[in-house]
């Protein structure tokens, strides 16, 4: 059994659920009603944790759940709002 294997079957056994953390380059963004909608289209996405959205840093940090949802998923939303997204 390979130790990925391993940590998969433990996982399951717990009933936890592996959480990732990813920053996420966005584009676009030029005032704090553009964060709102960034924020907004996030936090509508299931097994999506917002962190942090900055308009200084243009990025928004972002917790998710990869076995609901992946990050090219989660950069179309933001692109389908009208902003650039590179996870
Ligand atoms: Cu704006």
């Amino acid at each position: 059994m390979s130790a990925q294997t391993e940590f998969m079957n433990k996982t399951q056994l717990n009933g936890e659920s592996t959480v990732e953390q990813q920053t996420i380059k966005i584009g676009g963004m030029t005032c704090d009603g553009c964060v709102q909608s960034v924020k907004r289209v996030l936090l509508n996405m299931p097994g999506v944790d917002v962190i942090d959205v900055s308009l200084a840093l243009n990025q928004a940090i972002v917790k998710f759940d990869p076995q609901r949802i992946d990050i090219a998923r989660i950069t179309q939303s933001i692109e389908n709002a009208g902003y650039e997204a590179r996870g």
